[in-house]
């Protein structure tokens, strides 16, 4: 069944993607393991064929479009929270990237993992991130990048928090496939993963850190 999750996702077969998603969960399949064997491991096939030129953008799209059908399936599965949130997260993929796949499995999990999450979405300027923390400070500001172009735009943010003098208010976590610890450390940023699930425990961590 994740293998056939895995190929209608890289055909970019929404409705079967949304079908066989519904018929793991009926069947009493994980979560975490329709996301890792099924939609995650048929977009990184998609990722590698399109890195080799073997598909391009527009076949992408459409699964990336199946990706977000499957997602929509399960995020309604995750446990249900109390009133009082973990901890509070604003998340965003920064100005410049249009790449929504993984921040929103990020978004999804630390939700899941009863953390109150405001979604800006794509493309968000690092104004927006500083007014953000300036009318409502969260916990966590939360940032993605898939392109290296834009991991530039995580600095901006950073820097535009400090010469905010708001720096101090949050702790920042930053994450994206061309990210890395490396790169966290010197830009300032308080924590990276490289996963999702590392993500929830990453966030946890800053939680106490922060209490
Ligand atoms: C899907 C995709 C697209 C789709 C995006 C659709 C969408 N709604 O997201 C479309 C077709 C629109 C697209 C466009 C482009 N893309 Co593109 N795309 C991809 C692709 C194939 C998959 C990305 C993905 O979704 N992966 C699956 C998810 C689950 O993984 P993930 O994003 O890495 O997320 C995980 C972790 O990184 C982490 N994580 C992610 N975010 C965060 C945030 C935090 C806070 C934390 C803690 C963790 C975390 O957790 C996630 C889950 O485990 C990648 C290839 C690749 N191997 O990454 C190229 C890729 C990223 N794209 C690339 C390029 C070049 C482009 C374009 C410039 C192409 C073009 N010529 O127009 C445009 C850029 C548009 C723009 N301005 O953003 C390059 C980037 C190269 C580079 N070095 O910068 C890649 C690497 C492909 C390649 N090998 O050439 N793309």
């Amino acid at each position: 069944m994740l293998k056939d999750i895995k190929e209608a996702l890289m055909k970019g077969d929404r409705e079967t993607v949304s079908r066989l998603t519904k018929k793991a969960l009926d069947e009493g399949l994980e979560i975490k393991k329709i996301l890792d064997e099924g939609l995650i491991a048929g977009m990184e096939i998609i990722g590698a064929k399109f890195k080799a030129n073997e598909i391009f953008i527009p076949e992408v799209l459409i699964s990336a479009k199946a990706m977000h059908a499957g997602m929509a399936i399960l995020e309604p599965h995750f446990v249900k929270c109390g009133i009082k949130p973990a901890g509070k997260v604003v998340i965003g993929t920064v100005k410049g990237d249009l790449h929504d796949i993984g921040k929103n499995i990020v978004s999804m999990m630390l939700k899941g993992s009863c953390f109150e999450v405001t979604d800006f979405g794509i493309d968000v300027s690092p104004e927006k991130f500083v007014n953000a923390v300036k009318k409502d400070p969260p916990d966590i500001v939360a940032m993605s990048s898939l392109l290296t172009t834009s991991m530039g735009s995580m600095r901006d943010t950073i820097n535009a928090l400090k010469d905010s003098g708001l720096r101090d208010k949050v702790k920042i976590m930053i994450g994206g496939a061309p990210v890395t610890q490396d790169f966290a450390t010197a830009i300032g940023a308080d924590s990276y993963a490289r996963d999702a699930a590392t993500a929830v425990d990453k966030a946890r961590e800053l939680i106490k850190l922060k209490t």
